[in-house]
């Protein structure tokens, strides 16, 4: 894989401060794809200040301008789809057929709605005897996860630029092949030195230096909920703005009247997809006592078509997880399961079988899942799906509310409007109802520990500003 070995910062490829590297790992055969520098907070000090001499200028760029150099940044992600996908494959573990579809797919998407957005946004809207002015933040400090990588690098990004910030970045140490390329179309597509920066390096040392730094004005995190805390802290001291786009536990409710086997399929395929490692991940289903054995062995028949696999090939739809860390946890959680009494319907906590190398795990089903148990509480992010029981519609809502988690959920019913009116008693950020369809204008983000503050859209766009009034 290709890799750089500097960081992008003030226009160029630059020579990193410190001589450390983090050795890139595919997760499927664990060997080493690249070497990427090690950044330190002399690093994100001379990206900060590029950030920071670039800010005025891409400030006062009149937004029709600023969208132009965004359509450009579309089309150089786009040009590099094949790429994009074949490196997310690589460093990250997905499947190929996901990678094509997602990992690059979204990314080019959602860079494609800041494009317009930049160009159509009312920076700039008349209250009664007032001139209100939407006016770009600062300088902000990106830190990304590596579940979707591109994708939570562009969500920050672009909407950051679209408003006329300007950006450094530090993305998750497992995953920063991908970042590289996408500061290479930020490169291609023209967009003024100091801009965009890159940092690479490790959370502790290069993600600290970034979120506690005294120039940095908004910090935007995506990741764990400890991390994010800590994050929030800091932030929250210097009254610095934040948003935390956090952990999930979300419910899929499957009401009595649904298509029980649509249902159950479409739940299982979003929890096994990107092997669990989606926040948004509906992984706790939940079904009418009456019929919970049915759909218990329809999960289990659906399970089995995920096959842990080589994600080079195009038939895997179960690839690895990110690392071994994430492996011992995941399987952890499922030892935990047992422990704590539920009932193993697929999967279990040993590797699975033919798997000598990579970071496997068995896709895994529980039942007889009580809300108070760990595996119904706690964001495991592997590929394990927990089946709980309700007696009626309220203990359904009690159950799916039970959780310190809001992010995301669904709901099914043959009747749209109970749906619906379930869906709207839900203390969660997005619900799909009837299994949904992607919207990506639509906001994404948490309620409750789940997180502060939104992405996508108009929502998403709104992170990045600050408001004045101007009374005449
Ligand atoms: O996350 P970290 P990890 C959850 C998921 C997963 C768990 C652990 O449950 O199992 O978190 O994953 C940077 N100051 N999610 O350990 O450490 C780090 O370098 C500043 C949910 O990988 O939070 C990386 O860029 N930055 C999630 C980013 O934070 C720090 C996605 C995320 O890493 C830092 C990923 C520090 N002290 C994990 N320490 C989601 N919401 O989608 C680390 N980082």
């Amino acid at each position: 894989m290709k890799a750089h070995d500097g960081m992008y910062i003030d226009g160029a490829w630059r020579p990193a401060a410190g001589t450390d590297a983090i050795a890139v790992v595919n997760p499927a055969d664990e060997q080493v794809i690249g070497m990427v520098p090690a950044g330190t907070a002399e690093d994100v000090n001379a990206a900060v200040r590029a950030a920071r001499a670039a800010f005025p200028g891409w400030a006062a760029t009149p937004p029709a301008e600023r969208a132009a150099r965004l359509q450009a940044l579309h089309a150089a992600l786009d040009a590099r789809r094949d790429e994009i996908a074949a490196t997310v494959t690589a460093e990250l573990g997905s499947p190929v057929k996901l990678a094509q579809a997602v990992h690059a797919g979204l990314p080019v998407t959602v860079a494609g709605t800041y494009a317009e957005l930049a160009g159509t946004y009312a920076f700039e809207e008349k209250i009664g005897n007032s001139t209100v002015l939407h006016e770009p933040v600062g300088v902000v400090g990106a830190i990304t996860p590596w579940n979707y990588p591109l994708h939570q690098v562009v969500a920050k990004v672009a909407p950051a630029l679209a408003a006329g910030c300007t950006v450094v970045l530090k993305p998750a140490e497992d995953t920063p092949l991908v970042a590289q390329l996408f500061a290479e179309a930020v490169h291609e597509a023209g967009l003024p030195a100091g801009v965009f920066n890159l940092v690479t390096g490790l959370g502790p040392v290069a993600g600290q230096a970034l979120a506690g730094h005294g120039d940095v004005d908004l910090v935007s995190f995506t990741g764990s909920t400890a991390v994010g805390r800590r994050i929030g802290a800091v932030a929250g001291g210097a009254v610095k703005r934040v948003a935390l786009e956090l952990g999930g536990k979300s419910a899929n409710v499957i009401l009595p009247d649904a298509d029980l086997a649509r249902a159950v399929n479409v739940g299982v395929a979003n929890v096994f997809a990107n092997s669990g490692q989606t926040c948004s991940a509906w992984t706790r289903m939940l079904v009418h006592t009456d019929q919970y054995e049915e759909a218990l062995s329809l999960a289990a028949t659906a399970a089995a078509k995920y096959v842990p696999g080589d994600p080079e090939d195009p038939a895997s739809r179960l690839g690895p997880v990110v690392n071994a860390k994430q492996r011992d946890r995941v399987r952890g959680y499922i030892e935990r399961g047992v422990e704590e009494g539920a009932r193993l319907v697929a999967g279990g906590p040993d590797a699975p079988e033919g798997a000598k190398t990579g970071y496997y795990v068995r896709p895994t089903v529980f039942a007889d899942v009580t809300p108070g148990m760990t595996v119904a509480q706690e964001e495991i992010f592997g590929p394990v799906l927990t089946i709980l029981r309700y007696e009626d519609e309220e203990d359904a809502l009690r159950i799916a509310n039970d959780t310190v988690y809001g992010l995301a959920g669904a709901v099914w019913s043959a009747d749209p409007a109970r749906a619906e009116a379930f869906a709207r008693r839900l203390d969660t950020g997005q619900v799909d109802i009837n299994g949904g369809r992607f919207n990506p204008l639509a906001p994404f983000g948490g309620y409750k520990q789940s997180g502060v503050g939104r992405e996508l859209g108009v929502h998403g766009l709104g992170e990045y500003l600050q408001t004045k009034s101007l009374q005449f």
